[in-house]
């Protein structure tokens, strides 16, 4: 009989911080694929596989984050949420929101985040303010404005944010029956490598898994703070979403990688496009700039030799590639197709196949 996917709330309730009367506002986030990936599989002589977490409802991983904020926020009445983003969470929180009722606050860098993801945080209404500075100043004013107005803050210093991204590496180690020797995956504000080694470490600790991954994190080479130890006062990317000088969860991320004898390293935006138009090609799979930063962080590794082969490696791909079409098109080229009269002969002419 087909048992459908419930959501992540519904699916892993006994770890996450939700009680019987906590009101479920989900989209049935979670439960996203787990592709296994030839190419990178081939190119490292490792056994790669991509979690797709473009598959969510909003098109990001932030959904699953989501779901357990809106839903914790809605038990205790809040009426409004704020949230600093550079696109997805913005997007997420809007979706989130008014399904609970609640009015999403957005607060976005100036120019900063993509047509789309501006797109979604408007088809859901939210309130969108865009701040003349970095998403750093809208994250220092989203957390003020939570702590003195009433308004619930949803960014991932939310530990409820956490709590429900962490189900991703639950679902790996569901699927794959072991967690990864490692896992790799974009940095930008830190909350993501943060919940999935909370993830990994709370089954490993329950005996459900008998290992844990080594996290492999990659930032921007523009916008690397936690690679040079130091903020980076004017942050410079293509992968707009982790266009992040200073991380909310800097000092998690490096104990993630420490605990997990891990590394966080930076890519340039060259190798990012690179590996995104890979995916694209040779995997079927569109996701986002921010998104490829893990691909080419492996790519990257395996060319260096950093990578023993005879590895399991999950590599998450975070966002969709819709979220960002303008960059794809420029750095694609060509998005023009060939103008032809409506006939066969036409179509098999300019196809080469006549
Ligand atoms: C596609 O939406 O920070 O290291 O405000 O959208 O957990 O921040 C987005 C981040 C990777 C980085 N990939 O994750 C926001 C925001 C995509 C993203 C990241 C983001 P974190």
């Amino acid at each position: 009989m087909a048992r459908l996917w419930r959501g992540v709330i519904q699916e892993y309730r006994a770890r996450l911080p939700v009680t019987d009367r906590t009101p479920v506002v989900t989209l049935c986030e979670g439960g996203t694929p787990l592709v296994p990936s030839a190419w990178l599989s081939a190119l490292t002589r490792c056994s790669v596989h991509l979690k797709v977490e473009g598959s969510n409802p909003t098109g990001s991983f932030k959904d699953r984050g989501m779901t357990v904020a809106i839903s914790k926020a809605l038990e205790v009445g809040a009426k409004a949420v704020v949230c600093a983003s550079t696109g997805n969470t913005s997007a997420s929180a809007a979706a989130y929101a008014v399904r609970a009722g609640m009015t999403p606050i957005v607060l976005v860098p100036h120019g900063k985040i993509t047509g789309p993801k501006l797109a979604q945080a408007v088809v859901h209404g939210g309130r969108i303010v865009a701040v003349d500075g970095l998403f750093d100043d809208c994250l220092r004013l989203a957390r003020a404005l939570a702590d003195g107005y009433p308004v619930a803050l949803v960014n991932s210093l939310n530990p409820d944010r956490l709590a429900g991204q962490k189900t991703a590496a639950f679902e790996i180690v569901d699927q794959l029956g072991a967690a990864p020797d490692v896992h790799v995956l974009p940095v930008g504000n830190a909350g993501n490598i943060t919940a999935y080694w909370m993830g990994y470490q709370e089954y490993a600790a329950d005996g459900i898994a008998h290992n844990r991954p080594r996290m492999w994190g990659f930032q921007a080479a523009g916008a690397a703070p936690i690679v040079h130890d130091a903020p980076v006062p004017h942050p410079e990317t293509v992968a707009s979403a982790i266009r992040i000088g200073n991380p909310a969860s800097w000092r998690l991320a490096v104990a993630a990688r420490d605990e997990s004898g891990g590394l966080i390293d930076a890519v340039t935006d060259e190798q990012i496009l690179r590996a995104q138009r890979e995916l694209s090609g040779n995997d079927g799979l569109f996701v986002e700039p921010a998104s490829a930063a893990g691909v080419a962080g492996l790519v990257a590794a395996a060319s260096a030799g950093t990578l023993e082969p005879g590895q399991v490696v999950v590599v998450t791909v975070t966002g969709h590639g819709l979220k960002d079409v303008e960059t794809a098109s420029t750095a694609y080229g060509a998005a023009q197709p060939e103008l032809i009269p409506a006939t066969v002969t036409a179509a098999a002419a300019v196809l080469g196949l006549a």
